[in-house]
């Protein structure tokens, strides 16, 4: 099956393509044309994984499928969640957003300290929205991903928070210690594209 993934994001369309296999020949946005960002106004992940694969279906009509995901920390009440992509700012740095993430929860330390508390917990997980547009259809398929954020980075594999993010499947590694087949084993990505292959399989 050919199908579009709404994405601008290369380490997404990596895994996709790893996750689902050489059944599905996935097309990236900018392979069928569409080079602009897509905007992303919503509060919710549904609400901005829902636009990307709209955006695609109303401009070319072409069946889709896109993923809003993000990192939920539970210390920092649920940031940067949908931010996640943008946390220190619109250039989407991947090394920066990490540096403000460790910055936030060091901060949280230093003050759990100074009043004689116990530092916060660290427990965090990594969430994904797929929606796959069929005929102008939206279906929704989630995935998530347990783990805690480490004091400092580790490893190369991955992208974006990975190598802070420890999953609770390998706690004595972060996701970007693992190979891509691992990481692709456990993730809320490979949750969701499973899901979704599922569906495709039996409609
Ligand atoms: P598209 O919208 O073009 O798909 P994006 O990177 O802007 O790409 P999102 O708005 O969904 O995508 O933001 C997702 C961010 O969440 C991503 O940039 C990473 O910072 C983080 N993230 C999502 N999945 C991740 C994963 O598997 N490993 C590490 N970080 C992840």
């Amino acid at each position: 099956m050919k199908i579009i993934f709404a994405t601008g994001n290369k380490g997404k369309l990596r895994e996709a393509r790893e996750i689902l296999g050489p059944e599905y020949e996935i097309i990236s946005s900018a392979d069928a044309g569409i080079t602009e960002d897509i905007p992303e106004t919503g509060s919710t992940f549904q609400e901005n994984s829902l636009q990307k694969a709209e955006y695609i279906w109303n401009k070319i009509g072409m069946d889709c499928f896109s993923d809003d995901s993000g990192l939920e920390v539970d210390a920092l009440g649920g940031a940067p969640g949908i931010y996640s992509a943008r946390y220190a700012g619109e250039g989407h740095d991947f090394d920066k957003n990490i540096d403000k993430l460790l910055h936030e929860l060091a901060v949280l330390d230093a003050k759990a300290l100074i009043a004689g508390e116990p530092a916060p917990e660290r427990t965090a997980r990594f969430r994904t929205v797929v929606t796959l547009m069929i005929n102008g259809e939206p279906h929704y398929f989630e995935g998530s991903c347990e783990g805690r954020i480490s004091f400092e980075r580790s490893g190369n594999g991955g992208f974006g928070y990975d190598p802070v993010f420890i999953p609770d499947a390998y706690p004595d590694q972060s996701m970007a210690d693992l190979s891509e087949e691992v990481k692709n084993s456990i993730s809320h990505r490979h949750e969701a594209l499973v899901k979704m292959a599922a569906w495709l399989q039996e409609k």
